[in-house]
């Protein structure tokens, strides 16, 4: 069974191969960022909470994103296996899962974890920031999520390696480089 997180800083490419991922083992991609952004765009209730922090590259209020996953998760073509892309990033985020996947008797099958280091995460934000001009890639809020990531984020990887699920995936070199990395660990 595929039930299955990608946890990484800013730009470690979580999102770029959380789709190649979920093709190859034919299963959703659920990527946080992306639901927020598609609401954010449609002028949708949900986009105007969540647009505010992402503008200043915090995180969304739990209170909002536990119950907009909670939602993706209790659908149909989860029941084989899922990529969550972006979620959980903090304590209170995991311990939301354990009992989303409770109530609906999963349990997840492994924690991809995807690094680089900051310097690198910061030119290929930058670098995005020319191609797509998304609002939180500038160069102050792009070092503010990597300190948001530090604080938040970074524990929760402790968290899932006590419990055995953590595989350690280096996200440098070419995209299809580190795909075939990450389905090696997934192997
Ligand atoms: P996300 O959408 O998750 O944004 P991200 O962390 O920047 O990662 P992303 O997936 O987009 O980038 P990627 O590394 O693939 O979150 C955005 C915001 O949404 C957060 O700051 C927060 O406000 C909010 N949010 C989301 N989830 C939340 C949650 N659970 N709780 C609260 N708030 C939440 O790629 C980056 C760039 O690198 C791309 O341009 C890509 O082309 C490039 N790249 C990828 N791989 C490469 C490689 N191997 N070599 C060179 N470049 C590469």
């Amino acid at each position: 069974m595929n039930r299955l997180l990608i946890i990484g800083p800013p730009g470690a490419g979580k999102g770029t191969q959380a789709v190649r991922i979920s093709e190859e083992l034919s299963i959703p991609a659920i990527s946080t960022g992306d639901i927020f952004r598609a609401n954010i765009k449609g002028e949708t209730e949900l986009g105007r909470e969540a647009k505010q922090y992402i503008d200043a590259g915090n995180l969304v209020p739990d209170s909002v994103t536990n119950r907009m996953v909670r939602d993706r998760l209790g659908q149909e073509d989860t029941s084989e296996g899922f990529l969550l892309d972006g979620y959980p990033r903090n304590t209170a985020q995991v311990e939301e899962l354990d009992r989303i996947l409770a109530e609906l008797d999963q349990r997840l099958d492994g924690v991809l974890l995807l690094t680089a280091d900051n310097e690198e995460l910061v030119q290929r934000l930058l670098g995005r920031a020319v191609q797509e001009g998304r609002s939180d890639d500038t160069e102050d809020v792009i070092r503010h999520r990597l300190d948001v990531y530090a604080s938040e984020t970074a524990p929760i990887v402790d968290l899932y390696a006590s419990r055995g699920l953590v595989s350690e995936v280096d996200g440098l070199g070419s995209i299809d480089a580190v795909t075939e990395r990450l389905l090696s660990a997934v192997r």
